[in-house]
């Protein structure tokens, strides 16, 4: 049930919960760290307050609908995707305020798994205001699919893009000109790269294709929203004369093996953040969950998405299929040795799929016992 074709808010049967649903999809690209979430009043069978969550540090769904609803909040119905939180944090407790403003009853799409903000529930039911779940949570869940994993796990939800050929490979012969997906495509990737909170290459993507891994319109322009930028370092560091160094486009954090002392000149144009070489790709993925990033982006080449398949450390995985052939020159996809077995002891699963443009998109996933579980609370 992912977001790239098809809404997952069509997938909710109640038509309040489908529209708080709908709200808090404004939300998308602008939460992070926190998730989107949206909430609508309703009181005798009409809409009296909507809201969404903007940005972190502003006010909740709940907050921005009661201030529209005013008094027209008494007695009414709370929908909401997400459990109201408990706690106080940056803003006022949205359990509280929906008690404070007479609201008779709350209907809550998915329960709230953090440690700090859940058990709003509870205190809506101590305070006598109605409380009921959505029959399925699955959309609720979907729809804040990364922040879950992240509130579950502390490292960001990986989520690998990758185009290939029609005969399977992800690169063309170096020095090519054609690319194997098309425009369409393209914008797709910018919409991956807008809605990530970090957008990662390895070295060597940096040095074979230069990328400048920034969001753009289709007229070229920067978008004001750029996701930080990073380039994975192993052993070899990548050179300061690379594009994204010298861009302005904003931050490039290099994430560099312990040890590897960063040499000066490229040491002034990134934000180093290292990790221990014996973590692996594991480890450094913890160094980005622990700088704040929930969502990552990973524009992976054949290399960064074997380290990332034989870890099971993808989340989700985005293949562009384009419709030229490659050639026996190009690079395999995967590297890994032992493909066979490593392909069926972790197997994914088509969870979305359709056409953008000449080109062909699948969106896999790991099998269920790998997925968040709604209402698990594994914080
Ligand atoms: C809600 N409504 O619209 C959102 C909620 O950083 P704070 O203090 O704003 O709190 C963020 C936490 O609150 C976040 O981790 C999540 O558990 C919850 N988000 N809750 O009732 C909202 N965005
Ligand atoms: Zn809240």
């Amino acid at each position: 049930m992912s977001r790239l074709f098809g809404d997952v808010c069509d997938s909710v049967s109640d038509p309040y919960l489908r529209r708080a649903c709908r709200l808090a999809e404004r939300g998308r690209g602008t939460t992070s760290p926190n998730p989107v979430v949206g909430c609508v009043l309703v009181r005798d069978g009409r809409v009296v307050g909507e809201g969404w969550h903007e940005r972190a540090g502003g006010p909740h769904a709940e907050a921005v609908a009661l201030a529209s609803a005013g008094d027209a909040a008494r007695g009414s119905t709370a929908y909401v995707t997400l459990e109201p939180c408990a706690h106080v944090g940056r803003t006022p407790s949205c359990a509280s305020a929906l008690i404070e403003a007479g609201v008779g009853r709350a209907v809550i799409g998915t329960s709230d798994p953090h440690t700090l903000a859940r058990g709003g529930a509870e205190m809506l039911s101590h305070a006598g205001v109605e409380v009921e779940f959505a029959d399925d949570p699955a959309p609720f869940n979907e729809l804040i699919t990364e922040w879950l994993h992240f509130a579950s796990t502390g490292t960001p939800f990986v989520r690998v893009k990758v185009a290939l050929s029609l005969d399977g490979h992800s690169t063309l012969v170096p020095g090519s000109p054609s690319r194997i997906s098309g425009r369409e495509a393209s914008a797709l990737t910018m919409r991956l790269r807008s809605e990530a909170d970090a957008v990662m290459v390895g070295v060597a993507t940096a040095l074979s294709d230069d990328p400048a891994l920034t969001v753009r319109g289709d007229d070229g322009s920067a978008a004001a929203r750029q996701p930080r930028r990073v380039l994975l370092g192993r052993a070899s560091q990548p050179p300061a004369s690379l594009r994204m160094l010298h861009d302005g486009a904003g931050v490039v954090t290099l994430l560099a093996p312990e040890g590897v002392p960063t040499e000066p000149m490229l040491a002034r144009l990134v934000d180093t953040r290292s990790y221990a070489l014996s973590d692996g790709l594991a480890g450094a993925l913890n160094v980005l969950g622990g700088s704040g990033v929930v969502s990552l982006l990973v524009e992976a080449g054949p290399r960064l998405l074997t380290a990332l398949y034989d870890g099971a450390l993808i989340d989700e995985l985005v293949l562009v299929h384009g419709g030229g052939m490659a050639g026996t020159s190009a690079p395999d996809l995967y590297l890994g040795a032992d493909g066979a077995t490593g392909s069926l002891a972790k197997p994914l699963h088509v969870v979305d799929a359709g056409r953008c443009g000449a080109d062909a998109v699948t969106v896999w996933r790991p099998d269920e016992e790998g997925t968040y579980r709604a209402g698990t609370d594994r914080s």
